[in-house]
């Protein structure tokens, strides 16, 4: 009897093997290069971190993304640190605060939408974001203080290393749109198709905004009152 078990398990085990061959050989992989362009002067260095990218438009089934590290945004000198994260559904981003004054976050992005409430020096608050798009995060205490996060609803995204290039592999075949996000440049949406074990390359670039970043209310939705005398 033994044998036998062990023979079958052997068996499904091969299967799993080759079925899972089979399905990777069917999926693509897509890379490139990431450049951000400065409109009025000389090209700005990237730096990893400083772009995320993400495939939207799958409509194959697919597996949800892995949840499978802690996320963590830091207040830090009255900014977030970092200020641009892509994340799966579902996951939690815990927000400690490092400066010895108090801080906020919050967002009033659509369902994502939460509030942290203040709090001074510690581990902070954690916000679980269910609903997949971008999330406009602000501190209600510090106007200058932004963080963009994009929530994604599939496993097929990525960021880039220190040389600017990204991969993002297992893509089953289609036509999709390749998006990048960049805190000063907004988005750039490129569209992409994939045959079955295609390694496609497609480079992106990204141009910086000119003029100041736009400007945002607070948590009531009124302007900032000016919070230098207070903190
Ligand atoms: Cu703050």
């Amino acid at each position: 009897m033994g044998r036998i078990l062990r023979e079958s398990k052997t068996w499904v085990w091969t299967l799993f093997s080759v079925c899972s061959a089979i399905a990777f050989a069917q999926t693509g992989t897509l890379h490139g290069k990431v450049t951000l362009i400065d409109p009025g002067g000389s090209d700005e260095p990237l730096e990893a971190g400083d772009v995320v990218l993400y495939l939207d438009g799958i409509n194959a089934p697919i597996p949800q993304p892995l949840i499978d590290k802690a996320y963590v945004i830091s207040t830090k000198d009255k900014q977030f640190f970092p200020q641009l994260m892509i994340i799966p559904s579902g996951a939690t981003i815990q927000f400690p605060n490092l400066d010895p004054i108090i801080h906020n976050v919050f967002s009033v992005s659509g369902q994502n939408r939460f509030d942290a409430g203040r709090y001074s020096k510690g581990e902070g608050k954690g916000h679980t974001f269910s609903h997949s798009g971008l999330v406009r995060i602000y501190c209600n205490v510090h106007h200058a203080m932004n963080a963009l996060v994009y929530v994604a609803e599939n496993p097929f995204f990525g960021t880039i290393d220190t040389e600017g290039n990204y991969e993002i592999k297992g893509i089953p075949p289609g036509s999709y749109q390749l998006v990048a996000l960049h805190l000063r440049a907004g988005q750039e949406e490129m569209k992409v198709t994939l045959v079955a074990g295609e390694r496609k390359t497609l480079d992106v670039e990204l141009k910086l905004r000119k003029g100041p970043a736009k400007k945002h209310l607070n948590k009531y939705g009124k302007p900032y009152k000016n919070s230098r005398k207070r903190y």
